[in-house]
């Protein structure tokens, strides 16, 4: 019931030639770096890929609280516990930005969310993935927040305006987020030998998982070059992963931890790692709806919202009474 969709074979992208008028007019904006405004036109297809993402994105901010959320009544101290609700109230608000960038699109929240709810749009695979102690805590920071940043300070030069102005206060709260999980994960590794083994745990479990947030292989991704050609993205999906190794292995380095890949290798030649990939059949199973937490995910979200219906009543039904009572004092 709750499996999310997957396509496969790489999208094609129109020469100038085949383009009408208004697309080539549109394109050559893009070109010259300007950003797109909602009441602006743009092709069906550039709305429509970014209410996908957009809302992929939007979606998980909230999902992304769950694991985290786990963990809140658990926090070793109060200052952890103070800490890691902030960041949990981040994500919703994140996840708000978002929506409400996407509903400059023509899209409502509610629409979304019932996608959501349907499996007819996604959230990152990262988040179908179980908390199993306080180290995970650590390294959902270090290196799930890490792959975030990574992803989404290019997108704070994305085309659509609403999207990168999103994006820019999102990634100052964001290095704030990475930064929490790597002091946790700096405690646990400089710890007792049982806490430098939790914290090792994490990092072997969380790992591969983090690469998969890049989406699959540049040469299995659907949208990129569509995308890209709009500013839609800004980077290839394997050129931020590699970005995220160079940036991430040192890290790793410092607290005295191994990266679980016996294939690791720094490139002089290339100036970066070489690196296993990801286990693709894993990623794409936990796409289908297959994944660890997918369905436990998907219950807590509809539950929320079914328990939350009679907020959002009492909120409209609110609004239409004050509103009404303007009109009547007008009158
Ligand atoms: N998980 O053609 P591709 C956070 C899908 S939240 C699930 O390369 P695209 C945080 C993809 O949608 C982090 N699905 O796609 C929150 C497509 O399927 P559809 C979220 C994935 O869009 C709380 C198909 O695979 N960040 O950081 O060009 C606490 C083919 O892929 C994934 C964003 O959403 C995935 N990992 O590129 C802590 C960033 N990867 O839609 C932290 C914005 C791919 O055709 N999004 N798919 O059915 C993006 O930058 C891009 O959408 C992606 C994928 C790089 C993720």
């Amino acid at each position: 019931m709750y499996a999310q969709m997957v396509k496969t074979g790489v999208s094609a992208v129109k020469t100038r030639e085949e383009m009408s008028e208004q697309e080539r007019a549109f394109q050559a904006r893009i070109d010259a770096g300007e950003k797109i405004e909602p009441k602006d036109w743009m092709p069906d297809e550039y709305r429509k890929t970014l209410i996908r993402q957009i809302g992929q994105h939007a979606h998980s901010e909230v999902v992304g609280q769950l694991p985290e959320g786990n963990w809140i009544t658990r926090a070793p101290t109060l200052e952890r516990k103070a800490i890691l609700l902030a960041k949990v109230q981040d994500e919703a608000g994140h996840g708000l930005y978002l929506y409400c960038a996407a509903e400059t699109l023509g899209i409502s929240r509610d629409e979304m969310i019932e996608m959501l709810h349907a499996g007819k749009m996604k959230y990152s695979s990262i988040f179908n993935y179980p908390t199993l102690n306080w180290a995970d805590i650590g390294a959902i920071g270090w290196l799930v927040d890490g792959a975030a940043i990574m992803n989404q300070v290019p997108l704070q030069r994305t085309s659509y305006g609403p999207y990168s102005r999103a994006m820019i206060r999102i990634c100052k709260e964001e290095s704030f987020h990475q930064r929490q999980g790597y002091d946790i994960m700096m405690k646990m590794a400089a710890g007792s030998p049982e806490q430098k083994a939790m914290a090792q745990d994490a990092l072997n479990r969380f790992w591969y998982p983090s690469l998969m947030m890049f989406g699959p292989s540049d040469k299995e991704s659907v949208h990129s070059a569509q995308s890209m050609a709009w500013k839609i993205k800004i980077n290839t999906n394997d050129e931020l992963r590699q970005k995220f190794v160079d940036q991430t292995v040192p890290q790793a380095e410092y607290l005295g931890l191994k990266v679980p890949d016996e294939a690791l290798r720094w490139n002089e030649d290339k100036g970066g790692y070489d690196f296993s990939e990801p286990d693709w059949n894993e990623f794409f199973e936990v796409l289908r709806g297959n994944g660890p937490c997918n369905r436990d995910r998907m219950r807590a979200r509809v539950k929320a919202w079914e328990d939350g219906a009679w907020f959002r009543e009492g909120l409209l039904a609110h609004g239409e009474k004050r509103a009404a009572r303007r009109l009547k004092t007008a009158a």
